[in-house]
């Protein structure tokens, strides 16, 4: 009886998150405000990773929220570079869920026709099973994690529109066996892109932001 009704709630949670993240994505739509879920385990890249593609669409228009459990040490960081950022702390939650985005969208300046990257708290689980109103969900992994991840992480790489695999500067000195890794992530997503990168030679993040601008707007 006790497990019924905690499911019933769950699911209550579940649904009422979804009908706000539906909410979120219709006014981005009307505005042309085009939503990226960035999601990876703490120190994947996230940050690095925004920057870098940001580095790559200087002509486009682009805003971050950013989740963090504690601190605004990535917004200080955005807002050093002039990218416009908005700090959410969840004071211990381990995701982002789509009534805290519908206010800090709110919050920030977002201009019509805006890039809008939403870093995830840094999480291989919870971030995947929330939608916030997104238009895709960006998963960032790394050579330094260990191959092992799609077979103990599955959601998130089920649920991931696009793959980076960051720290690829760092391939030569760690055992990340690849083929083992691509067996693992085609089992679970056999149409995602996954585009090989690294945050600190800015390798692979022309290909990643040609990406964006084609999945915004196909040609
Ligand atoms: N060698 C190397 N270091 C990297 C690369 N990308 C990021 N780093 C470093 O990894 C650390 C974590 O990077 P962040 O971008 O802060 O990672 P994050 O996912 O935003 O981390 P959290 O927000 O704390 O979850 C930093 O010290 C980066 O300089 C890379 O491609 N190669
Ligand atoms: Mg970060």
């Amino acid at each position: 009886m006790r497990e019924t009704l905690k499911l019933k709630v769950m699911e209550e949670v579940q649904a009422e998150n979804d009908r706000q993240a539906q909410e979120t994505r219709r006014k981005f739509d009307a505005r042309g405000i085009f939503a990226i879920n960035v999601t990876g385990a703490p120190g994947a890249g996230k940050t690095t990773s925004i920057i870098s593609i940001a580095k790559n669409l200087k002509d486009q228009s682009i805003r971050v929220i950013e989740g963090d459990i504690e601190s605004n040490i990535d917004t200080v960081k955005l807002d050093r570079l002039g990218i416009d950022t908005q700090q959410i702390n969840t004071q211990g939650a381990c995701h982002l869920d789509a009534p805290v985005i519908a206010k800090a969208a709110d919050a920030l300046d977002l201009q019509d026709g805006s890039l809008l990257f939403i870093e995830n708290v840094g999480n291989l689980v919870c971030p995947a099973e929330f939608y916030v109103g997104e238009h895709v969900k960006m998963l960032i992994l790394t050579a330094t994690d260990g191959s092992d991840k799609p077979y103990k992480y599955p959601l998130a790489f089920e649920k991931a529109d696009i793959l980076l695999l960051n720290k690829c500067d760092l391939l030569p000195y760690v055992d990340f066996d690849e083929e083992y890794f691509m067996r693992g992530v085609r089992a679970l997503n056999k149409t995602a892109p996954l585009i090989k990168v690294s945050g600190k030679t800015g390798e692979g993040y022309k290909e990643v932001a040609d990406w964006i601008i084609q999945r915004r707007s196909p040609k």
